[in-house]
């Protein structure tokens, strides 16, 4: 029997999100979390006595020269070496970038495929490890070709970092299908790149491991890796193992049946609760999505700096557990419809922005001039939220003029709602302004 741990995608030192940059002490969390993810798959590896450890590129975020990251990577490759674990390893997109690969001297059980690709006999002829690496950050063709036969009366394994078929949104790296893998003839397609876990394959095997620490809340869930056993007969079972010590979580919650502040409070609350208690991994980073049609709507609008640090301090008391982001989705309860301003300038000032100020070419270029500004101070990644084209981002521009208008008017009713409550700022003659 056959066994050995495949993973992919652990992006080390990659650089921090946004969001972790906010909080000092998550920050650290995050930061730490991949180093974490390897040490414990190497923990598992020694645990389970396995073969071989197979990672399928982006074992490196880019061109990153931590010497801790280094050093750490060395020991741990060390320890497989000190119980004869090989170790697999191929250059995805990412890591033809690091200049710390090519530096580093890593320990004699870890081979590391190159861009013209090779294979490697594994326990004594019982398997043949085949791999391919990138040779350059862009690989437009499949791989493929570079994969020799399989070899007669041993178990065939392939290692390719690839998009697989992809999509016409992203990049296509080493790009193939998922049938021409399964009529190769190999037993097991050791993948990397795309960070969602998932199993294919009739004749053979293929496993997109997903990414064994989320670095953001873009990558949702527990990290893991897989365990894989193979039998003579060539029969395979993969097991799917965690190894994240942070995970994130988006949730949406409609609140349309709460009333009152505190049955909020305690709805959002038992959400968080639920994913605390669902997530394997030891800490939780939730980014919650606050739905529905409210009573509350305004109050969220205006309080909603109040409401997350509330949040906060309850996921404090419960440990583990931080709210990355608060985002308020909600709209007004129809009945609000029919309520009349209080203030009688209201009606009057909605109807300047939206006749005069929103058609104003003046506001638009000032505007636009504003959201070229914001736009250029945003990381590339996400630049193209705000258009890919002029008329895209014309359109996004006038939504959020838009939405922005809307939010200043029932702010400035709701301000209005609560002035019998909050004393108000009083002029030189002290009457109320
Ligand atoms: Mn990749």
């Amino acid at each position: 029997m056959l066994r050995f741990v495949h993973t992919a995608d652990l992006h080390l030192d990659s650089p921090l999100r946004t969001l972790a940059m906010r909080n000092p002490a998550l920050a650290e969390l995050v930061e730490n979390a991949t180093l974490t993810a390897l040490i414990r798959t190497v923990d598992f590896c020694i645990e389970q006595s396995v073969h071989a450890l197979l990672i399928a590129g982006d074992l490196y975020d880019g061109d990153q020269k931590s010497m801790h990251t280094a050093a750490v990577l060395t020991a741990q490759m060390r320890r497989l070496d000190s119980v004869n674990i090989r170790v697999f390893i191929i250059r995805g997109n990412h890591d033809s970038l690091s200049t710390i690969t090519k530096k580093l001297t890593l320990p004699k059980n870890v081979h590391v495929f190159d861009d013209r690709g090779g294979r490697v006999d594994l326990a004594n002829g019982l398997a043949t490890i085949h791999g391919v690496s990138f040779a350059k950050p862009q690989a437009p063709n499949s791989l493929l070709p570079k994969f020799s036969h399989p070899v007669p009366n041993t178990i065939n394994i392939g290692m390719l970092h690839t998009s697989l078929a992809g999509s016409s949104q992203h990049d296509v790296y080493a790009p193939c299908t998922v049938s021409q893998l399964d009529d190769f003839g190999y037993h097991y397609w050791a993948l990397g790149h795309i960070h969602k876990r998932s199993v294919q394959g009739n004749k053979s095997t293929i496993v997109m491991p997903g990414i064994p620490q989320g670095r953001d809340v873009g990558e949702t869930g527990p990290g893991t890796i897989s365990l894989v056993s193979i039998n003579e007969q060539g029969h395979v079972t993969v097991h799917e193992h965690t190894v994240s010590p942070v995970q994130f979580e988006i949730i949406e919650v409609d609140i349309s049946a709460c009333k009152e502040w505190h049955q909020l409070l305690d709805t959002l609350l038992n959400e968080i609760k639920k994913i605390r208690k669902a997530a394997p991994s030891e800490h939780v980073i939730v980014r919650i999505i606050v739905s529905g049609k409210s009573h509350l709507h305004f109050k969220l609008i205006r309080d909603k700096d109040l409401l997350h640090s509330t949040l906060q301090s309850d996921c404090d008391a419960i440990g583990t557990l931080w709210v990355e982001h608060l985002r308020i989705k909600t709209s007004k309860h129809d009945k609000h419809n029919s309520v009349v301003p209080s203030h009688e300038a209201l009606p009057d000032l909605a109807a300047i922005i939206n006749d005069s100020v929103l058609e104003s070419a003046q506001v638009n270029v000032l505007a636009s001039e504003e959201l070229r500004v914001f736009t250029s101070k945003l990381p590339i990644e996400v630049r193209h939220l705000f258009g890919e084209t002029e008329h895209e981002r014309n359109r996004m521009l006038s939504k959020l003029l838009s939405e922005g208008s809307t939010e200043l008017l029932e702010q400035l009713s709701i301000g209005d709602e609560s002035s019998t409550e909050v004393s108000r700022p009083k002029d030189s003659r002290g009457n109320k302004s």
